[in-house]
C-alpha cells in the first residue's frame, strides 16, 4: 500500500496518473489542485482520493498537508503548464512553477519528513531554440522564457536538495503530451487538443506560422506509466530524464493524420509565430529506454486511442 500527493492531479497528466495509480487497489491519493486548468470531473470518483481545492502556493496549507500526510510519493505536476501564457504572467508563473515547489522542498528538508522519491515534471523548453537535435539530457540548456527558467530552475532545486540533504528524488522533461483529458478550452492548451476540438465541432483553427514546426509527440499513457515507473525504480533517483516519443512531427503532418482518424476537413487559418515559441523539438530517450517501463505507443495509434476517446 502507497499513499501518493499529487499536486495538479486534477489537470490532463496528473488525472491520468491518479487513475494509473488506483489501479492497485491498496493505493491512495491526495490530490491538490487549483482547478486554473484542471477539471473537477477529471478526478476518479473513489473512496481512495482525497481532493483540496486549493493553490500549491499557500505555504501554510502545503506544509500543514507535507507534515500530516505521511506520504510514501510525493508527485509534482502542478505548474501554469504554458510557455506562451508565462510570457503573458510571467511573475504569476514563478510564484507556482519555481517558488512553490521550492517552499515545499524547504518544508521537507526543516521537518525532515521522509518519503520514497519525489518526482519533479520539468519541460522540453529548457533546451530552448538551439539547432542541435535531438535533444539529449547532456546538452546545454537555454530557457528563453519565464517558464523555462523556472522548469530548470526547480529541476535543479529538486536535484540539488535531492544531493545535499540526502532525499530521493528524480525529475522528468516532458516534450508535447496529447491524449485523454487534456483540456482544449484554453488557447494556451496542448496544440492537439485544440486540433481536435476544432475538428470535432466545425471551428476554424489557427496556425501560428505555416504549420511546419515540429515537435516530439507523447501519448499521456506513456508518460504516466514513465513517472511511475520512475517513482518506484530505487535506482531512478538524483537524475533527469527525456520523456518523449524519440520521433519528429510537423503539426501539418499531424493535422493530416487527425483528418483523416476523424473524417473531416480542419479549417486552417494562419498567424504569426507566437512570442516565444521554439521551432523544433525533438528528444533523445535511450536513457530512459535503459528502464523497461517506458512504453513507445506509435503516433497514428495514440492519436486513434485520442479520436475515440472525445
Ligand atoms: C509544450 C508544452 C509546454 C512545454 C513545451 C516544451 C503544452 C500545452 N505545452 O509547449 O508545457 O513543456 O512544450 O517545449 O503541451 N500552436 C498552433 N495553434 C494553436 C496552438 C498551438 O499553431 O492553436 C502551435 C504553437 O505555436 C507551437 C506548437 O503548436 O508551435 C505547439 O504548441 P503547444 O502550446 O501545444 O506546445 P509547446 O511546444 O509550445
Amino acid at each position: 500500500m502507497s499513499n501518493y500527493l499529487v499536486t495538479g492531479g486534477a489537470g490532463f497528466i496528473g488525472s491520468n496518473l491518479t487513475e494509473l495509480l488506483l489501479t492497485d487497489s491498496k493505493n491512495t491519493v491526495t490530490i491538490v489542485d487549483d482547478l486554473s486548468m484542471g477539471l473537477r470531473e477529471n478526478i476518479p470518483d473513489s473512496d481512495r482520493v482525497t481532493f483540496y481545492e486549493h493553490s500549491i502556493t499557500d505555504h501554510d496549507f502545503m506544509s500543514r498537508l507535507l507534515i500530516d500526510g505521511k506520504f510514501d510519493y510525493i508527485v509534482l505536476l502542478a505548474a501554469i503548464a504554458s510557455v506562451a501564457d508565462s510570457v503573458e504572467r510571467p511573475y504569476a508563473t514563478h510564484l507556482v512553477n519555481q517558488e512553490a515547489n521550492l517552499s515545499m522542498l524547504e518544508t521537507l528538508r526543516t521537518h525532515q519528513i521522509t518519503f520514497k522519491k519525489l518526482y519533479f515534471s520539468s519541460s522540453a523548453a529548457v533546451y530552448g531554440d538551439s539547432p542541435a537535435l535531438p535533444k539529449a539530457e547532456t546538452m546545454a540548456v537555454k530557457p528563453l522564457t519565464q517558464y523555462a527558467v523556472d522548469k530548470f530552475a526547480t529541476e535543479r532545486e529538486v536535484l540539488n536538495y535531492g544531493r545535499l540533504y540526502n532525499m530521493p528524488v528524480v525529475c522528468t522533461r516532458f516534450f508535447n503530451v496529447y491524449g485523454p483529458k487534456q483540456n482544449p478550452k484554453s488557447p494556451y492548451s496542448g496544440v492537439l487538443s485544440i486540433m481536435m476540438d476544432a475538428l470535432k465541432a466545425d471551428k476554424p483553427f489557427t496556425f501560428f506560422g505555416d504549420g511546419e514546426q515540429t515537435r516530439d509527440f507523447i501519448y499521456v499513457g506513456d508518460v504516466v506509466r514513465a513517472i511511475r515507473g520512475l517513482l518506484e525504480t530505487p535506482s531512478a533517483r538524483d537524475d533527469v530524464f527525456n520523456v518523449a516519443n524519440g520521433q519528429q512531427t510537423s503539426l501539418n503532418q499531424v493535422a493530416k493524420e487527425l483528418e483523416k482518424l476523424t473524417g473531416k476537413t480542419l479549417h486552417a487559418t494562419y498567424q504569426e509565430p507566437r512570442l516565444g515559441d521554439i521551432r523544433d523539438s525533438y528528444a533523445q530517450v535511450d536513457k530512459l529506454d535503459q528502464f523497461d517501463f517506458m512504453p513507445h505507443t506509435p503516433l497514428a495509434e495514440g492519436l486513434a486511442k485520442y479520436v475515440a476517446s472525445v
